[in-house]
Protein backbone atom coordinates (compact mmCIF):
# COMPACT_ATOMS: atom_id res chain seq x y z
CA UNK A 1 0.00 0.00 0.00
CA UNK A 2 3.07 2.18 0.72
CA UNK A 3 4.66 1.56 -2.46
CA UNK A 4 3.65 2.60 -6.08
CA UNK A 5 -0.16 2.22 -7.26
CA UNK A 6 0.26 -0.76 -9.97
CA UNK A 7 0.93 1.31 -13.21
CA UNK A 8 -2.41 0.45 -14.87
CA UNK A 9 -3.95 2.05 -12.58
CA UNK A 10 -1.53 5.21 -11.66
CA UNK A 11 -3.05 7.14 -14.45
CA UNK A 12 -7.30 6.70 -13.43
CA UNK A 13 -5.87 7.40 -9.37
CA UNK A 14 -3.79 10.55 -10.53
CA UNK A 15 -7.10 12.22 -12.12
CA UNK A 16 -8.93 11.09 -8.91
CA UNK A 17 -6.52 12.98 -6.99
CA UNK A 18 -6.19 16.02 -9.27
CA UNK A 19 -10.15 16.35 -9.58
CA UNK A 20 -10.79 15.72 -5.80
CA UNK A 21 -7.78 17.94 -4.28
CA UNK A 22 -7.85 17.66 -0.30
CA UNK A 23 -10.16 15.07 0.20
CA UNK A 24 -7.30 12.50 1.72
CA UNK A 25 -9.84 10.06 3.44
CA UNK A 26 -11.62 9.78 -0.22
CA UNK A 27 -7.97 9.21 -1.87
CA UNK A 28 -7.32 6.80 0.23
CA UNK A 29 -10.41 4.54 -0.12
CA UNK A 30 -9.91 4.98 -3.81
CA UNK A 31 -6.36 4.11 -3.58
CA UNK A 32 -6.91 0.85 -1.84
CA UNK A 33 -9.29 -0.55 -4.38
CA UNK A 34 -7.64 0.48 -7.15
CA UNK A 35 -4.62 -1.49 -5.89
CA UNK A 36 -6.83 -4.35 -6.11
CA UNK A 37 -8.46 -3.75 -9.43
CA UNK A 38 -4.88 -3.86 -11.37
CA UNK A 39 -5.12 -7.91 -11.81
CA UNK A 40 -9.14 -7.28 -12.97
CA UNK A 41 -8.13 -5.03 -15.68
CA UNK A 42 -5.68 -7.04 -16.80
CA UNK A 43 -8.67 -10.11 -17.66
CA UNK A 44 -11.38 -7.25 -18.43
CA UNK A 45 -9.79 -5.19 -21.60
CA UNK A 46 -13.55 -3.63 -21.77
CA UNK A 47 -13.14 -1.89 -18.68
CA UNK A 48 -10.41 -0.32 -19.49
CA UNK A 49 -12.01 0.22 -22.99
CA UNK A 50 -15.32 2.00 -21.27
CA UNK A 51 -13.51 3.80 -18.45
CA UNK A 52 -15.50 1.72 -15.84
CA UNK A 53 -13.50 2.09 -13.26
CA UNK A 54 -13.18 5.55 -14.11
CA UNK A 55 -16.42 6.30 -14.00
CA UNK A 56 -17.24 4.69 -11.05
CA UNK A 57 -14.71 6.72 -9.33
CA UNK A 58 -16.88 9.62 -10.30
CA UNK A 59 -20.16 10.53 -7.83
CA UNK A 60 -23.42 10.27 -10.35
CA UNK A 61 -24.43 13.58 -8.18
CA UNK A 62 -23.33 15.77 -4.98
CA UNK A 63 -25.38 17.77 -3.07
CA UNK A 64 -24.39 20.43 -0.95
CA UNK A 65 -26.85 22.41 1.16
CA UNK A 66 -27.28 25.07 3.99
CA UNK A 67 -29.06 23.59 7.12
CA UNK A 68 -29.84 26.56 9.33
CA UNK A 69 -31.89 25.99 12.64
CA UNK A 70 -32.21 27.69 15.67
CA UNK A 71 -30.79 25.70 19.13
CA UNK A 72 -32.49 26.39 22.29
CA UNK A 73 -31.46 29.71 23.66
CA UNK A 74 -32.61 31.31 20.37
CA UNK A 75 -29.31 31.62 18.78
CA UNK A 76 -29.37 31.10 15.22
CA UNK A 77 -26.78 28.37 14.34
CA UNK A 78 -26.14 27.13 10.40
CA UNK A 79 -24.69 23.59 9.42
CA UNK A 80 -23.85 22.01 5.98
CA UNK A 81 -25.76 18.87 4.69
CA UNK A 82 -24.17 16.54 2.31
CA UNK A 83 -25.49 13.54 0.03
CA UNK A 84 -23.42 12.27 -2.07
CA UNK A 85 -25.63 9.88 -4.59
CA UNK A 86 -22.50 7.70 -6.18
CA UNK A 87 -23.62 4.82 -8.05
CA UNK A 88 -27.38 3.40 -8.79
CA UNK A 89 -26.07 0.67 -10.89
CA UNK A 90 -27.27 -2.25 -9.06
CA UNK A 91 -30.37 0.12 -7.47
CA UNK A 92 -31.60 3.09 -5.47
CA UNK A 93 -28.56 4.95 -3.87
CA UNK A 94 -28.48 3.33 -0.01
CA UNK A 95 -26.33 4.55 2.81
CA UNK A 96 -26.55 5.92 5.71
CA UNK A 97 -26.06 9.59 7.28
CA UNK A 98 -23.64 10.89 9.44
CA UNK A 99 -24.21 13.72 12.01
CA UNK A 100 -20.37 15.22 13.30
CA UNK A 101 -18.60 17.54 13.22
CA UNK A 102 -15.47 16.02 11.47
CA UNK A 103 -17.98 15.25 8.62
CA UNK A 104 -16.81 16.91 4.93
CA UNK A 105 -17.20 16.45 1.20
CA UNK A 106 -13.88 13.99 1.32
CA UNK A 107 -15.31 12.03 3.97
CA UNK A 108 -18.97 11.28 2.61
CA UNK A 109 -17.07 10.52 -0.61
CA UNK A 110 -15.32 7.82 0.69
CA UNK A 111 -17.63 6.09 2.72
CA UNK A 112 -20.27 6.84 -0.51
CA UNK A 113 -17.50 5.02 -2.59
CA UNK A 114 -16.94 2.48 -0.27
CA UNK A 115 -20.91 1.99 0.05
CA UNK A 116 -21.02 0.54 -3.52
CA UNK A 117 -18.82 -2.35 -3.43
CA UNK A 118 -20.23 -3.54 0.19
CA UNK A 119 -24.15 -3.10 -1.03
CA UNK A 120 -22.79 -5.49 -4.15
CA UNK A 121 -21.37 -7.80 -1.89
CA UNK A 122 -24.55 -8.15 -0.17
CA UNK A 123 -25.86 -9.15 -2.97
CA UNK A 124 -29.35 -6.85 -2.70
CA UNK A 125 -30.75 -4.56 -5.02
CA UNK A 126 -29.00 -1.32 -3.72
CA UNK A 127 -27.01 1.09 -5.02
CA UNK A 128 -24.31 3.12 -3.07
CA UNK A 129 -24.94 6.83 -1.20
CA UNK A 130 -23.88 8.57 1.66
CA UNK A 131 -24.64 11.73 3.25
CA UNK A 132 -24.46 13.85 6.53
CA UNK A 133 -23.58 16.87 8.29
CA UNK A 134 -20.96 18.85 10.24
CA UNK A 135 -23.64 19.14 13.06
CA UNK A 136 -22.81 17.81 15.96
CA UNK A 137 -25.61 16.23 18.44
CA UNK A 138 -23.30 16.07 21.47
CA UNK A 139 -25.10 17.60 24.54
CA UNK A 140 -27.76 19.00 22.09
CA UNK A 141 -31.40 18.80 23.15
CA UNK A 142 -33.89 16.34 21.93
CA UNK A 143 -35.80 19.50 20.54
CA UNK A 144 -33.04 20.71 19.15
CA UNK A 145 -31.97 17.46 17.50
CA UNK A 146 -35.78 17.57 15.97
CA UNK A 147 -35.52 20.93 14.80
CA UNK A 148 -32.29 20.31 13.22
CA UNK A 149 -33.56 17.04 11.44
CA UNK A 150 -36.22 18.75 10.15
CA UNK A 151 -34.60 21.51 8.70
CA UNK A 152 -31.77 18.93 7.21
CA UNK A 153 -35.01 17.11 5.75
CA UNK A 154 -36.70 19.94 3.95
CA UNK A 155 -33.54 20.20 1.62
CA UNK A 156 -32.88 16.64 1.15
CA UNK A 157 -36.39 15.38 0.27
CA UNK A 158 -36.35 16.57 -2.88
CA UNK A 159 -33.52 14.24 -3.72
CA UNK A 160 -34.75 10.87 -1.88
CA UNK A 161 -37.61 8.60 -2.41
CA UNK A 162 -38.08 4.57 -2.14
CA UNK A 163 -36.81 3.84 -5.86
CA UNK A 164 -34.46 6.92 -5.83
CA UNK A 165 -32.28 7.67 -2.45
CA UNK A 166 -32.45 5.67 0.50
CA UNK A 167 -30.70 7.02 3.65
CA UNK A 168 -30.26 5.28 7.28
CA UNK A 169 -28.03 5.51 10.34
CA UNK A 170 -24.39 6.20 11.10
CA UNK A 171 -22.26 7.88 13.17
CA UNK A 172 -24.83 10.39 15.26
CA UNK A 173 -27.57 8.96 13.79
CA UNK A 174 -30.17 6.17 15.51
CA UNK A 175 -33.42 5.83 15.79
CA UNK A 176 -34.50 9.15 17.41
CA UNK A 177 -32.93 10.73 14.69
CA UNK A 178 -34.33 8.28 11.83
CA UNK A 179 -37.91 9.09 13.43
CA UNK A 180 -37.77 12.93 13.18
CA UNK A 181 -36.37 12.89 9.70
CA UNK A 182 -39.26 10.24 8.60
CA UNK A 183 -41.97 12.68 9.71
CA UNK A 184 -40.61 15.41 8.24
CA UNK A 185 -40.53 14.01 4.59
CA UNK A 186 -43.97 12.46 5.60
CA UNK A 187 -44.95 16.19 6.15
CA UNK A 188 -43.38 17.75 3.05
CA UNK A 189 -44.22 14.99 0.84
CA UNK A 190 -47.79 14.01 2.16
CA UNK A 191 -46.60 10.24 1.63
CA UNK A 192 -46.10 7.39 3.51
CA UNK A 193 -43.35 6.45 2.22
CA UNK A 194 -42.10 3.64 4.49
CA UNK A 195 -39.19 2.58 2.02
CA UNK A 196 -37.60 6.24 1.66
CA UNK A 197 -35.35 5.35 4.63
CA UNK A 198 -34.62 2.25 7.06
CA UNK A 199 -33.54 1.93 10.44
CA UNK A 200 -37.21 3.42 10.94
CA UNK A 201 -39.10 2.75 15.21
CA UNK A 202 -40.22 -1.17 15.11
CA UNK A 203 -44.07 0.22 15.64
CA UNK A 204 -44.06 2.48 12.39
CA UNK A 205 -42.00 0.10 9.81
CA UNK A 206 -38.64 -0.55 10.88
CA UNK A 207 -37.27 -4.33 10.95
CA UNK A 208 -36.36 -6.22 13.45
CA UNK A 209 -32.27 -6.80 13.69
CA UNK A 210 -31.68 -3.84 11.84
CA UNK A 211 -30.37 -2.06 15.27
CA UNK A 212 -28.61 -5.31 16.07
CA UNK A 213 -27.56 -6.12 12.64
CA UNK A 214 -23.89 -4.13 11.83
CA UNK A 215 -22.61 -5.64 15.45
CA UNK A 216 -24.13 -8.86 14.69
CA UNK A 217 -23.19 -9.05 11.23
CA UNK A 218 -19.10 -7.97 12.43
CA UNK A 219 -19.60 -11.45 14.29
CA UNK A 220 -21.15 -13.24 12.09
CA UNK A 221 -18.07 -12.49 9.64
CA UNK A 222 -15.10 -12.50 12.75
CA UNK A 223 -16.94 -16.46 12.83
CA UNK A 224 -16.67 -17.48 9.30
CA UNK A 225 -13.31 -16.53 9.07
CA UNK A 226 -11.93 -18.59 12.24
CA UNK A 227 -13.70 -21.74 11.03
CA UNK A 228 -11.23 -21.52 7.76
CA UNK A 229 -8.31 -21.81 10.34
CA UNK A 230 -10.13 -24.44 12.39
CA UNK A 231 -11.17 -21.98 15.15
CA UNK A 232 -14.29 -20.21 16.61
CA UNK A 233 -15.00 -17.49 19.21
CA UNK A 234 -14.95 -20.07 22.37
CA UNK A 235 -12.88 -18.61 24.35
CA UNK A 236 -11.15 -15.65 22.95
CA UNK A 237 -10.62 -12.14 23.98
CA UNK A 238 -12.01 -9.37 22.17
CA UNK A 239 -11.30 -5.72 21.99
CA UNK A 240 -13.92 -3.72 20.52
CA UNK A 241 -13.73 0.20 20.01
CA UNK A 242 -16.44 2.68 20.33
CA UNK A 243 -19.43 1.84 22.45
CA UNK A 244 -22.20 3.22 19.88
CA UNK A 245 -24.30 0.73 17.97
CA UNK A 246 -21.87 -1.40 16.31
CA UNK A 247 -19.58 -2.04 19.11
CA UNK A 248 -22.46 -2.57 21.67
CA UNK A 249 -24.21 -5.12 19.30
CA UNK A 250 -20.89 -6.59 18.20
CA UNK A 251 -20.05 -7.02 21.89
CA UNK A 252 -23.51 -8.86 22.33
CA UNK A 253 -22.98 -11.29 19.57
CA UNK A 254 -19.37 -11.78 20.46
CA UNK A 255 -20.57 -13.16 24.15
CA UNK A 256 -23.66 -15.38 22.32
CA UNK A 257 -20.62 -16.83 20.17
CA UNK A 258 -18.54 -17.71 23.30
CA UNK A 259 -15.94 -15.20 23.50
CA UNK A 260 -15.35 -12.45 26.05
CA UNK A 261 -14.90 -8.59 24.61
CA UNK A 262 -12.85 -7.47 27.87
CA UNK A 263 -12.47 -3.55 26.73
CA UNK A 264 -14.44 -0.82 24.58
CA UNK A 265 -14.33 3.23 24.36
CA UNK A 266 -15.52 6.15 22.64
CA UNK A 267 -13.88 9.53 21.92
CA UNK A 268 -12.31 10.03 25.76
CA UNK A 269 -10.89 6.89 26.22
CA UNK A 270 -11.07 3.30 27.02
CA UNK A 271 -12.63 0.78 29.63
CA UNK A 272 -10.66 -2.48 30.17
CA UNK A 273 -13.02 -5.13 31.83
CA UNK A 274 -11.28 -8.63 32.21
CA UNK A 275 -14.24 -10.28 33.68
CA UNK A 276 -15.89 -9.30 30.30
CA UNK A 277 -18.00 -6.07 29.62
CA UNK A 278 -21.20 -5.79 31.13
CA UNK A 279 -23.57 -5.46 28.47
CA UNK A 280 -26.62 -4.24 30.44
CA UNK A 281 -24.75 -1.66 32.10
CA UNK A 282 -23.18 -0.66 29.08
CA UNK A 283 -26.87 -0.35 26.80
CA UNK A 284 -27.84 1.34 30.42
CA UNK A 285 -25.08 4.11 29.85
CA UNK A 286 -24.76 4.64 26.38
CA UNK A 287 -28.36 3.78 24.89
CA UNK A 288 -30.91 5.11 27.91
CA UNK A 289 -28.87 7.77 29.62
CA UNK A 290 -26.52 8.92 26.44
CA UNK A 291 -23.42 8.88 28.87
CA UNK A 292 -19.45 8.58 28.46
CA UNK A 293 -18.04 5.38 28.70
CA UNK A 294 -15.78 6.71 32.03
CA UNK A 295 -19.54 6.24 33.83
CA UNK A 296 -19.12 2.27 32.70
CA UNK A 297 -15.88 2.18 34.91
CA UNK A 298 -17.56 4.27 37.79
CA UNK A 299 -20.58 1.53 38.09
CA UNK A 300 -18.48 -1.45 37.91
CA UNK A 301 -15.48 -2.74 40.15
CA UNK A 302 -13.68 -4.63 37.79
CA UNK A 303 -13.35 -1.83 35.11
CA UNK A 304 -10.43 0.22 34.64
CA UNK A 305 -11.02 3.55 32.92
CA UNK A 306 -7.96 5.14 30.26
CA UNK A 307 -8.52 8.69 29.48
CA UNK A 308 -7.17 8.87 25.73
CA UNK A 309 -4.19 6.37 25.26
CA UNK A 310 -4.83 3.40 22.51
CA UNK A 311 -7.31 0.58 23.63
CA UNK A 312 -5.11 -1.42 20.92
CA UNK A 313 -2.57 -1.58 23.62
CA UNK A 314 -5.29 -4.38 25.61
CA UNK A 315 -3.69 -7.67 24.46
CA UNK A 316 -6.53 -9.88 22.74
CA UNK A 317 -6.81 -12.49 20.37
CA UNK A 318 -9.44 -10.77 17.80
CA UNK A 319 -9.86 -6.72 17.29
CA UNK A 320 -13.12 -5.22 16.10
CA UNK A 321 -12.53 -1.72 15.37
CA UNK A 322 -15.91 -0.18 15.30
CA UNK A 323 -15.56 3.07 16.09
CA UNK A 324 -14.48 5.66 13.20
CA UNK A 325 -12.30 5.98 10.18
CA UNK A 326 -8.21 5.36 10.35
CA UNK A 327 -8.71 4.63 14.12
CA UNK A 328 -6.05 2.14 14.50
CA UNK A 329 -2.54 3.10 12.61
CA UNK A 330 0.50 1.02 11.61
CA UNK A 331 2.27 1.69 15.39
CA UNK A 332 -0.98 0.12 17.08
CA UNK A 333 -1.14 -2.39 14.63
CA UNK A 334 2.12 -3.57 15.49
CA UNK A 335 1.13 -3.53 19.24
CA UNK A 336 -1.37 -5.70 18.30
CA UNK A 337 0.47 -8.61 16.39
CA UNK A 338 3.35 -8.19 19.20
CA UNK A 339 0.14 -9.13 21.69
CA UNK A 340 -0.87 -11.99 19.69
CA UNK A 341 -3.82 -10.45 18.01
CA UNK A 342 -4.74 -13.29 15.36
CA UNK A 343 -8.05 -11.55 14.10
CA UNK A 344 -9.02 -7.86 12.73
CA UNK A 345 -12.28 -7.30 12.02
CA UNK A 346 -13.54 -3.82 10.63
CA UNK A 347 -16.91 -2.82 12.01
CA UNK A 348 -16.58 0.29 11.05
CA UNK A 349 -15.70 1.81 7.72
CA UNK A 350 -11.84 2.08 6.95
CA UNK A 351 -10.78 2.40 10.54
CA UNK A 352 -7.51 0.55 10.03
CA UNK A 353 -4.69 2.77 7.96
CA UNK A 354 -3.16 1.32 4.98
CA UNK A 355 0.35 0.98 7.06
CA UNK A 356 -1.94 -1.07 9.63
CA UNK A 357 -3.09 -3.29 7.04
CA UNK A 358 0.23 -3.94 5.81
CA UNK A 359 1.55 -4.91 9.06
CA UNK A 360 -1.29 -7.58 9.67
CA UNK A 361 -0.49 -8.95 6.06
CA UNK A 362 3.11 -9.72 7.06
CA UNK A 363 2.34 -10.79 10.20
CA UNK A 364 -0.17 -13.11 9.38
CA UNK A 365 -3.24 -11.73 11.08
CA UNK A 366 -6.83 -12.32 9.71
CA UNK A 367 -7.93 -9.31 7.88
CA UNK A 368 -11.51 -7.94 7.35
CA UNK A 369 -11.89 -5.04 5.31
CA UNK A 370 -15.55 -2.76 6.84
CA UNK A 371 -17.32 -3.00 3.05
CA UNK A 372 -17.39 -7.09 3.79
CA UNK A 373 -17.58 -7.26 7.13
CA UNK A 374 -19.95 -4.76 8.10
CA UNK A 375 -22.25 -5.03 5.16
CA UNK A 376 -24.22 -7.07 7.56
CA UNK A 377 -26.23 -3.07 8.57
CA UNK A 378 -27.10 -2.32 4.92
CA UNK A 379 -28.03 -5.79 4.27
CA UNK A 380 -30.56 -5.76 6.55
CA UNK A 381 -32.11 -2.03 5.75
CA UNK A 382 -32.40 -3.97 1.95
CA UNK A 383 -34.31 -6.19 4.43
CA UNK A 384 -36.67 -3.64 5.51
CA UNK A 385 -37.11 -2.18 2.49
CA UNK A 386 -38.46 -5.53 1.61
CA UNK A 387 -40.86 -6.15 4.26
CA UNK A 388 -41.98 -2.27 3.26
CA UNK A 389 -42.52 -2.91 -0.06
CA UNK A 390 -44.42 -6.31 0.13
CA UNK A 391 -46.36 -4.51 3.41
CA UNK A 392 -44.80 -7.51 5.65
CA UNK A 393 -43.06 -8.10 8.78
CA UNK A 394 -40.64 -10.78 9.85
CA UNK A 395 -39.82 -12.68 12.90
CA UNK A 396 -36.25 -11.74 14.67
CA UNK A 397 -35.23 -15.32 14.25
CA UNK A 398 -36.17 -15.24 10.48
CA UNK A 399 -34.15 -11.74 10.32
CA UNK A 400 -30.76 -12.83 11.63
CA UNK A 401 -30.94 -16.11 9.93
CA UNK A 402 -31.31 -14.21 6.87
CA UNK A 403 -28.76 -11.84 8.38
CA UNK A 404 -26.20 -14.87 9.31
CA UNK A 405 -26.46 -16.46 6.00
CA UNK A 406 -25.63 -13.27 3.95
CA UNK A 407 -22.66 -12.96 6.46
CA UNK A 408 -21.93 -16.53 5.38
CA UNK A 409 -22.00 -15.92 2.01
CA UNK A 410 -19.89 -12.51 1.52
CA UNK A 411 -16.63 -14.19 3.68
CA UNK A 412 -17.27 -17.47 1.14
CA UNK A 413 -17.42 -15.05 -1.92
CA UNK A 414 -14.60 -12.86 -0.96
CA UNK A 415 -12.59 -15.85 -0.12
CA UNK A 416 -13.20 -17.24 -2.96
CA UNK A 417 -12.20 -14.27 -4.77
CA UNK A 418 -9.38 -13.80 -3.82
CA UNK A 419 -8.11 -17.49 -4.43
CA UNK A 420 -9.81 -16.97 -7.89
CA UNK A 421 -7.22 -13.73 -8.73
CA UNK A 422 -4.38 -15.22 -7.26
CA UNK A 423 -4.63 -13.96 -3.40
CA UNK A 424 -5.56 -16.59 -1.33
CA UNK A 425 -6.71 -14.83 2.10
CA UNK A 426 -6.54 -11.61 1.04
CA UNK A 427 -10.14 -10.49 1.67
CA UNK A 428 -9.39 -6.83 0.86
CA UNK A 429 -8.63 -7.93 -2.64
CA UNK A 430 -11.66 -10.70 -2.91
CA UNK A 431 -13.69 -7.72 -1.22
CA UNK A 432 -13.12 -5.12 -3.94
CA UNK A 433 -12.38 -7.39 -7.00
CA UNK A 434 -15.49 -9.18 -5.62
CA UNK A 435 -18.26 -6.10 -5.24
CA UNK A 436 -16.57 -4.19 -8.19
CA UNK A 437 -17.03 -6.84 -10.93
CA UNK A 438 -20.49 -6.87 -9.92
CA UNK A 439 -21.02 -3.16 -10.24
CA UNK A 440 -18.97 -3.29 -13.37
CA UNK A 441 -21.05 -5.46 -15.19
CA UNK A 442 -24.26 -3.69 -14.27
CA UNK A 443 -22.29 -0.41 -15.33
CA UNK A 444 -21.51 -1.58 -18.76
CA UNK A 445 -25.04 -2.96 -19.24
CA UNK A 446 -26.32 -0.23 -18.91
CA UNK A 447 -24.38 2.08 -21.55
CA UNK A 448 -22.50 4.44 -21.45
CA UNK A 449 -24.03 7.00 -18.99
P1 LIG B 1 -22.47 5.65 16.82
O1 LIG B 1 -22.67 7.11 16.69
O2 LIG B 1 -23.56 4.81 17.38
O3 LIG B 1 -21.17 5.35 17.70
C1 LIG B 1 -19.93 5.82 17.32
C2 LIG B 1 -18.90 5.42 18.36
O4 LIG B 1 -17.59 5.70 17.85
C3 LIG B 1 -19.04 6.21 19.65
O5 LIG B 1 -18.58 5.44 20.73
C4 LIG B 1 -18.13 7.40 19.40
O6 LIG B 1 -17.62 8.02 20.58
C5 LIG B 1 -17.00 6.75 18.61
N1 LIG B 1 -16.41 7.74 17.71
C6 LIG B 1 -17.02 8.36 16.67
N2 LIG B 1 -16.20 9.24 16.08
C7 LIG B 1 -15.06 9.17 16.78
C8 LIG B 1 -13.82 9.83 16.65
N3 LIG B 1 -13.61 10.76 15.70
N4 LIG B 1 -12.83 9.50 17.53
C9 LIG B 1 -13.05 8.58 18.49
N5 LIG B 1 -14.21 7.93 18.67
C10 LIG B 1 -15.19 8.21 17.82
O7 LIG B 1 -22.05 5.12 15.36
P2 LIG B 1 -22.10 3.65 14.78
O8 LIG B 1 -21.81 2.66 15.83
O9 LIG B 1 -23.33 3.53 13.98
O10 LIG B 1 -20.88 3.71 13.72
C11 LIG B 1 -19.56 3.30 14.06
C12 LIG B 1 -18.80 2.98 12.80
O11 LIG B 1 -19.46 1.91 12.10
C13 LIG B 1 -18.70 4.11 11.77
O12 LIG B 1 -17.46 3.99 11.09
C14 LIG B 1 -19.82 3.81 10.80
O13 LIG B 1 -19.58 4.37 9.53
C15 LIG B 1 -19.74 2.29 10.76
N6 LIG B 1 -20.93 1.59 10.32
C16 LIG B 1 -22.15 1.80 10.89
C17 LIG B 1 -23.25 1.10 10.46
C18 LIG B 1 -24.58 1.23 11.11
O14 LIG B 1 -25.49 0.51 10.70
N7 LIG B 1 -24.76 2.07 12.09
C19 LIG B 1 -23.16 0.14 9.34
C20 LIG B 1 -21.81 -0.07 8.86
C21 LIG B 1 -20.76 0.65 9.33
P3 LIG B 1 -18.21 9.44 21.04
O15 LIG B 1 -19.61 9.17 21.48
O16 LIG B 1 -17.29 9.89 22.13
O17 LIG B 1 -18.15 10.34 19.83
O1 LIG C 1 -21.96 2.25 6.55
C1 LIG C 1 -23.05 1.66 6.44
O2 LIG C 1 -23.17 0.62 5.78
C2 LIG C 1 -24.22 2.23 7.14
N1 LIG C 1 -24.07 3.22 7.85
C3 LIG C 1 -25.56 1.60 6.97
C4 LIG C 1 -26.21 2.05 5.69
C5 LIG C 1 -27.64 1.61 5.50
O3 LIG C 1 -28.22 2.12 4.52
O4 LIG C 1 -28.18 0.82 6.26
Amino acid sequence: MNGEVPASVQAIYDEVLHRNAGETEFHQAVREVLESLAVVLDRHSEYTEMKTVQRICEPERQIIFRVPWQDDRGEVQINRGFRVEFNSALGPYKGGLRFHPSVNLGIVKFLGFEQIFKNALTGMPIGGGKGGSDFDPKGRSDAEIMRFCQSFMTELYRHLGEYTDVPAGDIGVGAREIGYLFGQYKRITNRYESGVLTGKGLGWGGALVRTEATGYGAAFFAEAMMKVRGESFDGKRVVVSGSGNVAVYGIEKVHQLGGTAVACSDSSGYVVDDKGIDLELLKQIKEVERGRIADYAQRRESADFVAGGSIWDVPCDVAMPSATQNELDGDAAAVLAGNGCRYVVEGANMPATPEAVDVFREAGVGFAPGKAANAGGVATSALEMQQNASRDRWTFEHSEARLAEIMRDIHARCHETAEEYGSPGDLVLGANVAGFLQVAEAVHAHGLI
